[in-house]
C-alpha cells in the first residue's frame, strides 16, 4: 500500500527515531497504508531524555505512537494496537481465527523472551538462575524462534501478518550487530520480509529523516 493512506478521524502522531527499534513501526504504519504524522526523535540529541518526550513516555524510550487520545508504548502492544485497528489490511489474525494464537504468542516471544535473551547475551549477563529467568537460556530461545521458522515463508505459514514486520526487523538489526547467529533460516526469512515495498520504502524515508535530525 504505498499511494492511498487510510485515514479516520483520528490523527495518529508517531514518536520515532531513525534506525532504531522504532523503524519497525514505521514499516508496519506504511503495510497497514495507514495515515500518520512523525514526530522526529533524535537519540544523538538526546531528544528522548527531554521533558517534552518524557511527558509521553517517562521511560524516555521509543517507538510511542498517540492516536486520538490513546497513548500507546511499546512495541509489541503498538503491534497489536495498530493491526488490530487497520484490520482491512489483513495484517492481524481476527479474534477467533485459529492462528490468532499463535500470532500472539510470537509477538508476545518478542518483548518477554527475545528481548531479554539478546540484551543480556550483549552484555555477556548470565541470566541467572533458571527459575529466575523469564526465557530459560539464550540458546534455547533462539533455537525455538529458528524452529518456528523454519516450515516458512512466514511465521503463520503462507499468511504474512504484523508479527513477520516486528521479526524481520529485529533479526536484520540483532544479526548486524552479531548478537543472533546469522542461520540461513533467519537470513532468507529476514531478506524475504526486509524487502518488501513498504520496508525499502521506510530505508528511503528514514535515510532522509535522519539526515533532517541530524543538521
Ligand atoms: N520497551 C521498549 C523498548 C524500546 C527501546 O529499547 N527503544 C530504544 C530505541 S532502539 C530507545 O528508545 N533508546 C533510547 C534511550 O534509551 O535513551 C519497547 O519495547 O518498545
Amino acid at each position: 500500500m504505498g499511494g492511498t493512506k487510510v485515514t479516520d478521524n483520528l490523527p495518529l502522531k508517531f514518536y520515532h527515531a531513525p534506525n532504531s527499534r522504532s523503524g519497525g513501526v514505521r514499516v508496519l504504519l506504511e503495510e497497514l497504508g495507514a495515515a500518520y504524522d512523525v514526530h522526529g526523535i533524535s537519540l544523538a540529541r538526546q531528544d528522548q531524555l527531554k521533558p517534552e518526550f518524557l511527558a509521553v513516555n517517562p521511560l524516555g524510550k521509543v517507538p510511542a505512537i498517540v492516536h486520538g487520545n490513546s497513548l500507546v508504548t511499546e512495541q509489541v502492544a503498538i503491534y497489536i494496537y495498530l493491526a488490530d485497528y487497520f484490520s482491512e489490511a489483513g495484517l492481524a489474525p481476527g479474534l477467533h481465527d485459529p492462528q490468532r494464537g499463535p500470532y500472539l504468542r510470537w509477538l508476545a516471544y518478542y518483548g518477554s523472551c527475545f528481548e531479554p535473551a539478546i540484551v543480556d547475551h550483549a552484555q555477556k549477563r548470565e541470566p541467572g538462575t533458571r527459575g529466575m529467568s523469564p526465557y530459560g537460556t539464550y540458546e534455547g530461545v533462539i533455537d525455538t524462534l529458528e524452529a518456528a521458522l523454519k516450515a516458512g515463508p512466514f511465521l503463520l505459514g503462507e499468511k504474512f501478518s504484523a508479527a513477520d514486520v516486528l521479526w524481520g526487523g529485529a533479526l536484520k538489526w540483532t544479526m548486524g550487530f552479531k548478537i543472533v547467529p546469522e542461520r540461513p533460516v533467519f537470513v532468507s526469512y529476514m531478506e524475504r520480509v526486509t524487502s518488501r515495498p513498504a520496508a525499502l520504502r521506510v530505508s528511503e524515508l528514514d535515510a532522509a529523516l535522519a539526515t533532517t535530525l541530524s543538521a
